[in-house]
């Protein structure tokens, strides 16, 4: 490419879930220009302030550009540098040792945000070695929406935002700042154009909240007390579709009696939201048709989430939205290898049983490890040990809850690799530290396994700088060294060229078309039923004794009991700028959001002596940390925001990075966890403010 200008399309990742046409100007293998693609699918030439800022990520001068070798105590910052060959067999010769020690389940493999390909290529990994132990953030992301879609519907329903609804639900989702999932913030804008009604569910008052025509101000971690009272009105009203309900519903008549005692009224004092508020929302959602819930992240961030995706379901499915157009849908793959396959699960025919958090009693289709399971098993040998870990692009100490017992059990490994861009908390706790490839700089396919119905393509822009590999080369690398070097290829790009051999399709002929989409179909349960034991949607969950979970969505109580001690609730949302953790090293970003910031609303301030700007300590019974206050009446006044992901590269190895100090999840506890995935409560937390004098 050198010499030469010239503009490359290509899909934006790694600051989200990634999903963006951009065009990139490259002029001697470096990005001189960067813009939105105006033919964009998902984006039609949108792009935000950190995808601006891509270029300035890649060329960072403190970016890790060598293999690492620990040269001093774990976590000290001294480093010698070594070559890959040498780093490669460093991770080889601790692995083998931990698996003739132990077995090969002592070895676990990490990952956080899921980012391209890498995710399968790793749990490719672990299924060679012999693991069964990925351990992941499904637990607080996305599994709880997927796997309990599953179980009630048989799929994952998803908005369909490529048809319009004549409602759109936002359901503790802000797309204007998470573009979640890749997919929607444009395309939601398209829609509110075009007409489509808001109903915004979430304790902050959004620019979404703004626009909508209800906004229901919650309690944070109430959604699912909230969604039964939904059920309540609309089954109490008959607003439902009733052919719908008599012909593909499994236990309707149950929930229908169930829910009786779930009145707006009781319901009010628990969310706080008015009962006549609550009942004109459901009225607009059953009696608006189609219409789509978009369903965020904080309702699968405490422990009742199972009971909550199950309430949010029947809602669809009642209201006759489950898969059809501009409704809650399950999306068409295009002809491309199924996540199985690649991942090679053939290789590990007794995962469920052998994963770290079957012994506790996670619903079996949950395939990656929960973190705090994780820790258990490295801590206290529960259900085994485990001695080490190789984690890829993730930073646990900050995005794990309960962060203190994250140190304890990285401390505890007897081997710790990781492949990062840059140096992090977490990385430099690591025995060998590899830089990655990143975003641009090699080609990869986009979300493949987020069940949207398509893939996109990413093809390299520039050339990595100096040693950094992408992670699926690692990977590549790794699982020759590790396993049988049959499963792998010469050359990485053979991982991809699978995934897409079933299109028929070579990978410049996919970077050709930008994007592959599966056929548009609806209500295919018409012609098969639904994908579940009874062929219906399980309202009442046939499995659910031999889950131990329970049949009908419930609400059981708040997540703690109301302590006065710690009158405040805390929650808290992704930054517009920045990726939970990452980039708070990228100037640009930081001149945008340069201090961790907690929202409080005017009138708490006061009551505590808190002006605009002034560093506040706020405590949980699980610890305290200090941030920034910034004033605002968008909170409820007995709500803090508190934000999420903070420590302070700028600080340097010997303070570490001062990782602790600002960090949420120094707040969060692990040790009232959801049964059914494994899952903290993050958010709808008891706390205190003070200022700091
Ligand atoms: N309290 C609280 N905790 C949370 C959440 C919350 O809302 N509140 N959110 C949860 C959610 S939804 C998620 S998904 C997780 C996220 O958890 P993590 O994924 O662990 O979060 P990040 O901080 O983004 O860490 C990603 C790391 O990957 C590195 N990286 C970036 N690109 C690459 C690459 O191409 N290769 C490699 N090897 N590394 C790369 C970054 O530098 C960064 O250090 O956190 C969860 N934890
Ligand atoms: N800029 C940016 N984009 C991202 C990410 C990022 O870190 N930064 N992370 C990516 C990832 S991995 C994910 S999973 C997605 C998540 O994206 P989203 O699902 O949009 O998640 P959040 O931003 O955590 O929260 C969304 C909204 O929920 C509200 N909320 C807080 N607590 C509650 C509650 O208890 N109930 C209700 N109903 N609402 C509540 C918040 O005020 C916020 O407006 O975003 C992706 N995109
Ligand atoms: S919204 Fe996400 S995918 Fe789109 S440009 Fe920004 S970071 Fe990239
Ligand atoms: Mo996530």
């Amino acid at each position: 490419m050198s010499g030469n200008i010239e503009w490359v399309r290509t899909h934006c990742s790694r600051m989200d879930h990634g999903g963006c046409s951009l065009l990139v100007r490259v002029k001697d293998n470096r990005i001189v220009k960067i813009k939105g693609d105006p033919n964009g699918f998902l984006n039609k030439g949108y792009i935000c302030p950190k995808a601006l800022a891509l270029p300035e990520r890649l060329n960072h001068p403190l970016r890790l550009k060598h293999p690492l070798k620990r040269a001093g105590n774990r976590g000290e910052g001294r480093w010698k540098r070594i070559s890959w060959p040498e780093a490669l067999n460093e991770i080889k010769d601790n692995f083998q040792k931990i698996k003739e020690r132990y077995t090969p389940k002592a070895v676990a493999f990490g990952q956080g945000m899921p980012k391209g390909l890498e995710l399968f290529a790793l749990i490719r990994l672990a299924n060679a070695f012999g693991s069964p132990n990925v351990v992941a953030v499904q637990d607080v992301c996305h599994a709880p929406r997927e796997i309990t879609g599953v179980h009630t519907c048989g799929f994952y329903p998803v908005v369909d935002f490529h048809h319009k609804s004549r409602l759109m639900v936002i359901w503790a989702s802000n797309p204007p700042s998470t573009n979640e999932e890749g997919q929607v913030c444009s395309l939601l804008f398209k829609q509110i154009r075009e007409g489509t009604e808001l109903v915004v569910i979430d304790p902050r008052r959004t620019a979404l909240a703004e626009r909508a025509k209800l906004w229901l101000q919650l309690r944070p971690g109430t959604d699912n007390a909230l969604a039964l009272a939904f059920l309540n009105v609309i089954i109490g009203e008959k607003l439902y579709n009733r052919a719908f309900v008599e012909q593909w519903t499994h236990g309707f008549d149950e929930l229908a009696a169930h829910v009786r005692n779930f009145t707006p009224e009781k319901i009010s004092e628990i969310t706080w939201v008015d009962p006549d508020l609550i009942r004109e929302a459901a009225r607009f959602y059953a009696l608006s048709h189609p219409a789509a819930i978009q369903w965020g992240n904080p309702i699968e961030q405490n422990a009742h989430t199972f009971d909550t995706v199950r309430a949010i379901i029947c809602l669809m499915a009642i209201c006759g939205n489950l898969d059809v157009p501009g409704g809650n849908i399950q999306a068409n793959e295009p002809e491309i290898l199924s996540l199985g396959k690649f991942a090679r699960a053939d290789l590990l025919p007794a995962k469920r049983k052998e994963m770290i958090h079957a012994f506790h009693n996670t619903i079996p289709r949950m395939m990656t490890v929960p973190p705090a399971y994780f820790r258990k098993a490295v801590l206290e040998d529960t259900p085994y040990a485990v001695r080490g870990a190789y984690f890829q692009g993730a930073n646990p100490l900050l995005s794990y809850a309960e962060s203190r017992l994250t140190l304890n059990a990285l401390e505890k490994l007897d081997f710790l690799a990781v492949s990062d861009i840059f140096m992090t908390p977490t990385a430099l706790l690591a025995d060998i530290v590899l830089p990655a490839a990143t975003t641009f700089e090699f080609n990869d396919i986009g979300h493949y396994g987020l069940g949207h119905g398509y893939i996109l393509a990413r093809p390299k822009v520039v050339d990595p700088p100096e040693e950094c590999w992408p992670d699926l080369k690692i990977i590549n690398e790794l699982g020759k060294l590790l396993t049988s070097p049959e499963l792998w290829y010469e050359d990485y790009e053979g991982l991809i060229q699978e995934v897409l051999r079933p299109s028929g399709l070579s990978y410049a002929e996919f970077v050709e078309k930008g994007y592959l989409h599966g056929p548009e179909r609806f209500r295919k349960y018409l012609s098969s039923g639904f994908r579940t034991p009874s062929t219906k949607v399980e309202i009442s969950l046939s499995l659910a004794r031999k889950f131990g979970l329970p049949a009908l969505p419930n609400f059981s109580g708040l997540l703690e009991e109301d302590d006065p001690a710690y009158p405040l609730i805390l929650t808290s949302c992704k930054s517009r700028y920045y990726l939970h953790s990452s980039y708070r090293w990228l100037e640009t970003l930081r001149k945008y959001r340069p201090k961790p910031k907690t929202e409080i609303h005017p009138v708490t301030a006061a009551k505590h002596g808190i002006e605009e700007g002034d560093e506040v300590i706020i405590e949980t019974r699980n610890g305290s940390i200090v941030q920034h206050a910034h004033l605002t009446d968008r909170i409820h006044p007995r709500v803090i925001n508190t934000a999420y992901g903070w420590w302070f590269p700028e600080a340097g190895a010997a303070s570490f990075y001062e990782w602790e100090k600002s960090n949420y999840n120094m707040l969060t506890s692990s040790e009232n966890l959801g049964q059914a995935f494994g899952t903290p409560n993050l958010k709808g937390i008891g706390c205190r403010i003070k200022p700091i004098r």
